[in-house]
């Protein structure tokens, strides 16, 4: 019956594009290898060394074609109000007429592959069905890597005929003639002219997130941008945390951390790495699963000293992209530790003159989660894991503390929605410009951002036991530009600061901003950090804090009087302790 009407929508889709053949996806290994082999013929695929790392291979996308781009990603809901100020919006029957147009015979001469795939573990009452129709190889293989494709999917399709279709194609690749749309009213994608990352793996970004977004706030639960980790204590118990930092700003190395206090019986332990889909539990406890079933993660920066559980991860079935080559067919970017070879092949494929970086800064590698090392026990728990603690996090090189606690939920609520963070090359665009990214969900949510706080603080309300909410922020700058905090690894310290806070452990002063460590309450033994720059780390400056006030008030007078009036009242409250007004209109 449900199957029916994938085939129905398979069928009319194809009527549409007009592929040379269609290739339904069942997800066993000799697709797989089938898919790379097509690749392997036409160079889409180049074979990396295969002793080294075997079964992985590099792939270059068109260099028009390196990262998301949120200028040409649209929310296309009958009304404008309804995606809010936070998101571009089209009309739903001009997105399908004038991009309808685009996907005409868009897949001519190319094979048509339908993908059908579970989002989150076998069984959970969470986990949600996705079809992707796509025409390219690449993107129908790193499907494979990243979901549950082919019987997980069609066997949850027997008893419900609920799924998200997602019709991708690579079109001409050409940025003028580029859209990823979402019709969230419908639950559909249509992505054309892109095939890197969240504009073009559909189950990522655009339905992990973006309608997800919106099926969680009609039906009570949170689908969110977050990282999930369980740390272990000397004790061995597990206390789980979910993490908010926007992209290429350390969800993946903060989830996958080598603790720097291991020996201490300090361990941390995988569950995801960039989505959160979080429920309320008969308990009245917030428990979370990773909807994905793998990693897409940013190549530079990652080393063994930086990140060795994600270089163990890499070592084989690994799908790069847009990383350097060397010639003795390893992968290499800026970051891995090593020294760049004479011969080396830049992202683009031509050898590398010395200038500019040779992997490119948005390069990223495509990895299943069961190879990661400290891949939680309970990583495919159907109930998923209990979350005690919520973490938002940036790339603030001043202002914000190493770590701050929340008063509140209201008030953590807040914290996150005011979250300021510096740009990164995850998206088109300018790097490194400070910008609000409420929940590092900027991007990601796709309605009224005033209507999304107003969730956050309602599901607030219908936990008994609401996860407490921290600040978080490791990328500090000192004067001479380098970091702060040796973070990675050593970010560990914030976690045990946390889990004694938890516990009611240690100290802290509360401050208008929230509580803050107490002097010597973040263990650094060991670290070359000085307690004077522990302290800058845990400063108040008040006259950077007046202008961050009134950078947030200047961005939530934008969504008018949608604002929950807890938004306004804490931010009021801010205000006041810096003496400043806040000026709010209506
Ligand atoms: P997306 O996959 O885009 O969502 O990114 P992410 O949030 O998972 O970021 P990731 O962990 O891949 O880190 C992005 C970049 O930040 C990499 O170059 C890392 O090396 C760097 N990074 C991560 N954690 C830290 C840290 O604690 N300190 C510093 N200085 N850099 C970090
Ligand atoms: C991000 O940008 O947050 C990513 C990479 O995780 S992408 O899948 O391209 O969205
Ligand atoms: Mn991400």
């Amino acid at each position: 019956m449900s199957l029916e009407s994938v085939e129905h929508w398979v069928d009319e889709t194809s009527a549409l594009t007009r592929p040379k053949n269609v290739v339904w996806c069942t997800g066993t290994p000799e697709e797989y290898s089938n898919l790379v082999d097509v690749m392997l013929r036409d160079g889409t695929l180049i074979r990396l060394n295969e002793q080294l790392y075997p079964n992985s291979y590099l792939h270059r996308s068109d260099p028009n074609d390196v990262a998301r781009t949120e200028n040409l990603t649209f929310i296309c809901t009958h009304t404008k109000e309804a995606a809010g100020p936070n998101n571009n919006w089209m009309s739903p029957s001009e997105a399908k007429t004038g991009v309808g147009k685009l996907f005409e015979g868009s897949m001519k001469g190319r094979t048509m592959y339908v993908i059908p795939y579970l989002m989150g573990p076998v069984g959970s009452p969470s986990s949600k069905v996705g079809v992707e129709v796509t025409d390219s190889p690449y993107v129908a293989a790193s499907m494979f890597l990243m979901t549950r494709v082919g019987k997980p999917a069609l066997d949850q399709l027997k008893s419900s005929d609920e799924f998200v279709p997602g019709l991708h194609s690579l079109g001409d690749l050409s940025p003028d003639r580029r859209f990823i749309l979402h019709f969230p009213e419908e639950r559909l994608i249509w992505s054309i002219g892109s095939g890197y990352g969240g504009n073009a793996l559909l189950g990522k970004k655009c339905f992990a997130l973006r309608i997800a977004s919106w099926m969680a706030r009609e039906q009570g639960w949170m689908a969110e941008h977050m990282l999930i980790l369980g740390l272990q204590d000397p004790s061995g118990s597990k206390t789980y945390m979910a993490a908010a930092f926007p992209s290429a700003s350390g969800k993946t190395n903060l989830a996958m951390m080598v603790s720097a206090l291991e020996t201490e019986g300090y361990k941390v332990w995988t569950v995801g790495d960039d989505i959160a889909w979080l429920r309320i539990d008969e308990e009245g406890r917030l428990r979370a699963i990773n909807p994905e079933a793998g990693f897409f993660g940013v190549a530079p920066g990652t080393s063994v000293s930086t990140n060795p559980v994600a270089m163990h991860t890499i070592e084989k079935n690994t799908i790069f992209t847009n990383v350097a080559m060397t010639p003795d067919g390893r992968p290499w970017w800026e970051g891995i530790g090593t020294p760049p070879p004479a011969g080396l092949l830049d992202w683009r494929g031509g050898v590398w003159n010395g200038t500019g970086p040779a992997a490119h800064p948005n390069s990223r590698f495509t990895v299943p989660a069961r190879q990661c090392p400290i891949i939680d026990s309970d990583w495919e728990d159907p109930r998923g894991v209990p979350i005690s603690a919520i973490l938002f996090g940036s790339r603030r090189s001043t202002l914000i503390p190493l770590v701050t606690e929340a008063l509140s939920w209201e008030h953590g609520v807040f914290m996150g929605a005011g979250m300021g963070a510096e740009t990164t090359a995850a998206a088109t665009g300018k790097v490194g410009v400070v910008r609000r990214d409420p929940m590092a969900m900027l991007p990601f949510c796709a309605y009224d951002m005033a209507d999304y706080f107003a969730h956050w603080l309602a599901m607030g309300k219908a936990m008994k036991h609401p996860p407490a909410i921290f600040r978080v922020n490791w990328f500090r700058k000192g004067e001479n530009g380098k970091f702060l905090w040796p973070g990675f690894g050593e970010n560990v310290r914030i976690l045990k600061w946390i889990l004694e806070r938890l516990r009611g452990k240690t100290g802290a002063r509360e401050t208008f901003i929230g509580s803050l460590p107490e002097d010597g309450s973040i263990d650094i033994h060991g670290l070359s950090v000085t307690r004077d720059q522990m302290k800058t780390l845990t400063a108040l400056d008040r006259e950077g804090w007046r202008r961050e006030a009134e950078e947030m008030g200047a961005f939530f007078r934008k969504f008018g009087d949608k604002l929950p009036p807890a938004i306004r009242d804490e931010h009021a409250r801010l205000a006041r302790s810096l003496n400043s007004s806040t000026q709010y209109q209506s």
